[in-house]
Formats: structure tokens, C-alpha cells, sequence
């Protein structure tokens, strides 16, 4: 569950007042057959508008109270959400949401009181033809706003599922080089798969205990897997979003040259996300030695800081790096416990 998994049908100008206008029209309407015409009449507008109007801000009100207080979600969440949507586009919509449904109720209000003080049947009427059109003309200003709050609905229910208070490790480096492999060999269960709005290809979740603490491990392809220069300003706020939730990035090498990228190009990645993630610390992972001579192992190590050796697809190496990447986490908390602790 993510802060917009609750939202429930937005809907359109017109579907909002097809379905209530309808359904007023088949109001069964209990009135005593011997009362006057003009009691019968004041009876029946005055059921009709107030059914309409009960309606239509019981409608609205129920949109918005779906969607969560926006000053209160994950900052994960609220980029996420201002990246795709605009967070105060949002805002001023849902705010606009309530904004009708106090003026539908205004209008009602003073259309039923008109309509009891009717002398006439004609009058009646005309007061409820009245609050009709006044109400509609308020449903339909809403149109541009209800068109944009179906699509940002539509974009923000399908947002991953990222527990925000499990300690998260992010997985980074090209692709190809065994990213996906370790967070198989990690997760206990079978990892999840989950859109993100950024990238055609899914982001991977795996999940794991490690001395009764809960770990996150995030495999984001088309994320951290490419230098930042080809990369649209839409993906480098999706990658600000994943700073949010990171604890410490995971950074596998291949230096098999399998997955195509030479080990320059690897490490120039691993600056620059290390540039990106200033504060976060970063375990250096060398996949594939199964695949290479030591001596050249040896001579990338060199270049690598405190680099642990792993084969991913035999479970080698992978427990150190889990292992390492928790140690780093642990050592951040308690440096920014003793920095907090400072003043
Ligand atoms: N020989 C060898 N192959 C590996 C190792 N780890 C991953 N692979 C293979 O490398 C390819 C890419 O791995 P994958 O996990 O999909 O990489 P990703 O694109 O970074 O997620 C796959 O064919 C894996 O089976 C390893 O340690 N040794
Ligand atoms: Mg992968």
C-alpha cells in the first residue's frame, strides 16, 4: 500500500451529472395524495434539489477525502507525485473539489427556502430549474479539473509499493552486470516487480531480515544504470525521489566485460552517482570474477575502494555484500546520532 493506492473513480463532469440528474428523475416521491397541489409541489422540488445536491457533494468529497494530505506523505512519495503530476496543481484542485460542494450546498440552500415560500406550483418549479442549472454550471467548471485529476489519478495508483520504513538498499551500476541476480540471491521471497512511472522497465523489490531488522533492496533499471548527461530532467527527479528512501547504494562492476561496457565507463557511473548521492554510502561490488583471471581481478580492485568479490548467480560474495552494505548503514546512524547528538 503507497499513499495513493486508496484513490477511488474520479469522475468527469459530465458522468457526475448524468448519474445524479438520472437518478433524481426517478425519485420515488412519497407525498400524502390528498395535500394540496402547491404542498405537492413544494414537496417535490424540494426532494429533487436537495437529492441532487446531497449527491453531487457527497460525490465530491469522497474524490478528495481519497487522496492523502499532501503535507503529510514520504518525500519519496511527494516527488514522485510532483515529478508527474505537480504537487500544487494538485493541491489547488482537490482544494477547488471542496470549494464546489460548499457552493452546490449555498445554492440548494437558498433555491429550497425559495421554493417553500412558493405560492404557486409554476414557482416551485422554476426555483428547482433555477438551482439546477446553477449547480450544473458549477459541476461543469469543473471539467478541466476533474479531466486532470483522472489522469493523475490513473499515473499516481499505479505508483510501487516502497515500504518507507524499512531500511532500503539501492541497487546501482550498468546494466547487464548482475544487478537483478543479486536481489534474487538476496530476497527471501520472490522479489516484487512494480512499475515506475520513469522507465519502460519495471523496478524490482526484494525483501529480507537481518537481525530482526527489515531490509528493502531496489533494482531500478533504467535508473542508476546510465551517466547522468543522457538523462532528461523527469529521470533525474525520479532519481531524487530515490534518495529519499536510500540508505546505502549497492554498486555492482563487471569487469568480465559480458555486459558490454568497458570498466572505465563502470567506474566513471560510480563517481557520478556518488556525486548524486552525496551523503549516502556506497559498497563497491566486483560481480562475475567467476568469469575473469585474478591477476586482472587484482588490478581492478586497485582502482575500486574496499571492492568485495561476488558471483551472483552462485550465491558467492552475496552474503559479504549484504553484509557490508548493512555495516554501512549502521555506521551512518550512528554518525548522524553522534553529529546530532554534538549540538
Ligand atoms: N558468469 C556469471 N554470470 C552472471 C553473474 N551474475 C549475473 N550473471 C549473468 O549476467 C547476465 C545479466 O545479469 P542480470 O542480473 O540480469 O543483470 P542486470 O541487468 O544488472 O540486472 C545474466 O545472464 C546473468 O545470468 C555472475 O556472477 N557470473
Ligand atoms: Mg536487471
Amino acid at each position: 500500500m503507497h499513499p495513493f493506492s486508496k484513490i477511488k473513480k474520479i469522475y468527469s463532469s459530465s458522468e457526475l451529472l448524468d448519474i445524479v440528474f438520472h437518478r433524481a428523475s426517478r425519485l420515488p416521491l412519497d407525498v400524502p395524495r390528498r395535500a394540496t397541489p402547491i404542498v405537492k409541489a413544494r414537496k417535490r422540488e424540494v426532494t429533487r434539489v436537495r437529492f441532487i445536491s446531497d449527491n453531487l457533494v457527497k460525490k465530491l468529497v469522497g474524490m478528495m477525502k481519497k487522496f492523502p494530505n499532501l503535507d503529510d506523505i514520504h518525500p519519496f512519495y511527494r516527488e514522485l507525485a510532483d515529478v508527474l503530476v505537480g504537487i500544487d496543481r494538485l493541491k489547488e484542485v482537490l482544494a477547488s473539489l471542496e470549494g464546489a460542494a460548499r457552493v452546490i450546498k449555498k445554492i440548494a440552500r437558498e433555491k429550497i427556502r425559495e421554493i417553500n415560500f412558493s405560492k404557486d406550483p409554476k414557482f416551485a418549479a422554476k426555483a428547482r430549474i433555477q438551482a439546477y442549472a446553477r449547480i450544473s454550471s458549477v459541476i461543469k467548471k469543473l471539467e478541466d479539473r476533474l479531466n486532470f485529476l483522472i489522469d493523475a489519478s490513473k499515473t499516481l495508483s499505479r505508483l510501487p509499493t516502497v515500504n518507507t520504513d524499512e531500511f532500503t538498499i539501492v541497487v546501482a551500476g550498468y546494466p547487464n552486470t548482475g544487478k537483478s541476480s543479486f536481489v534474487k540471491s538476496v530476497s527471501s521471497a520472490k522479489p516484487e516487480i512494480a512499475e515506475y512511472p520513469f522507465t519502460t522497465r519495471n523496478i524490482i523489490l526484494g525483501h529480507f531480515s537481518y537481525n530482526n531488522n527489515r531490509f528493502q533492496i531496489i533494482d531500478t533499471p533504467g535508473i542508476l544504470d546510465r551517466p547522468m548527461k543522457d538523462r532528461n530532467q523527469i529521470e533525474l527527479q525520479a532519481i531524487t525521489a530515490i534518495r529519499h528512501v536510500a540508505n546505502v547504494v549497492v554498486f555492482i562492476i563487471d569487469p568480465s566485460l559480458s555486459c558490454g561496457y568497458p570498466i572505465e565507463r563502470q567506474l566513471d557511473l560510480l563517481s557520478e552517482i556518488k556525486e548524486t548521492f552525496p551523503t549516502l554510502p556506497v559498497v563497491n561490488v566486483i560481480n562475475k570474477v567467476d568469469l575473469i583471471e585474478s591477476e586482472y581481478l587484482e588490478e581492478v580492485k586497485k582502482k575500486v575502494d574496499k571492492p568485495i568479490d561476488m558471483v551472483a548467480i552462485q550465491n558467492i560474495g552475496v552474503q559479504e555484500a549484504i553484509e557490508a552494505a548493512i555495516k554501512a548503514i549502521k555506521l551512518q546512524g550512528e554518525l548522524r546520532y553522534a553529529k546530532e547528538a554534538a549540538f
